[in-house]
């Protein structure tokens, strides 16, 4: 007798064809709104084909990648709920194998979004050997268009370069906030991102330069498609604008080497799998 051929829990089946570069069935231009309630229990529903842990693989294809998508948080659970309402589907249509990663910073102490990003590159590494594409997006982020694919592709990628809050265009050319992508290879060749920017700001510009450093160059989607709607809010508390921003971004030539990938420190207090994503609390400490 044949034997039966072996296959990874989760993964697809063999001999489904591969998907293709255009899925078919996307549709373009969304309406997104963020004033009707949205309970979980809705999103659940909607979204039945999503694996607990929020993992989703094709039935009808073989993706070309694994997708990471990594969102660094706290207090942000009423986001949350928009987020996976709206980006689901939309990453369900465009055929992708992925993972959802809600890294969680634990206590009252400064944020640090770029140190949660790292730990979320290699906490979703631990779960899935297999992840070669990570997308970074902050929770109030939902893109416009789901021809803005989440994929990787041979630069560094930034997704979110039409945001609403700056009237749909670049505020400025190295911007690199909000929705970035990186593979794997990509982002270890930058050693990852800078633990020590601490507060608001800064970290976004420091990953632009530790790009361009290594001779890397960003690609970026269409204008007309790379449009985001951000969820309105307020400052939250203990992320204030970090002072010493401006000087350390001229520095990142010097950091770069010792502060990244390379150098994280932290404790994961708890890894728990939601139906729509999984959540990881961590303790990346404070500011010296
Ligand atoms: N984040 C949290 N919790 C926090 C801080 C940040 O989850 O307490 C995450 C979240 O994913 C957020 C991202 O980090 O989307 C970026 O932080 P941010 O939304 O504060 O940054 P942004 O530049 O806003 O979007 C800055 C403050 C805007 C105040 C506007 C007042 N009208």
């Amino acid at each position: 007798l044949p034997e039966a051929p072996s296959v990874r829990p989760g993964s697809t089946a063999p001999n489904l064809p591969p998907c293709p570069d255009s899925p078919p069935g996307l549709v373009g231009r969304l309406l997104i709104e963020f004033t009707s309630p949205m309970p979980l229990e809705r999103v659940q529903r909607e979204n039945p084909g999503v694996l607990l842990g929020g993992r989703y693989t094709p039935p009808d294809c073989t993706p070309a990648q694994t997708v990471a998508v990594i969102i660094p948080f706290r207090h942000r659970e009423h986001h949350l709920r928009y987020w996976l309402h709206y980006l689901h589907p939309i990453l369900r249509r465009q055929r992708l194998r992925y993972g959802i990663y809600v890294i969680n910073q634990h206590g009252e102490d400064t944020f640090n979004r770029a140190k949660l990003l790292n730990v979320g590159f290699l906490e979703a590494l631990k779960e899935d050997a297999t992840y070669d594409c990570f997308i970074f997006s902050d929770v109030d982020l939902v893109p416009m268009d789901d021809r803005n694919l989440y994929r990787c592709g041979d630069q560094p990628r930034h997704f979110a370069i039409a945001m609403d809050k700056f009237g749909f265009r670049l505020p400025y050319a190295g911007y690199f906030g909000g929705v970035s992508g990186l593979s794997k290879a990509q982002f270890l060749r930058i050693n990852g991102f800078p633990n020590e920017y601490w507060g608001w700001g800064g970290e976004d510009d420091d990953i632009f330069n530790r790009i361009s450093l290594t001779g890397m160059k960003i690609s970026r989607p269409d204008i007309r498609i790379g449009r985001y709607r951000m969820i309105k809010h307020d400052r939250d508390k203990h992320n204030e604008p970090n002072p010493q921003r401006f000087t350390k971004i001229q520095n990142t030539k010097l950091t770069m080497k010792r502060d990244g990938i390379g150098s994280v420190r932290y404790q994961v207090l708890e890894v728990s799998r939601q139906p729509l994503f999984t959540n990881i609390t961590v303790d990346i400490g404070r500011p010296p």
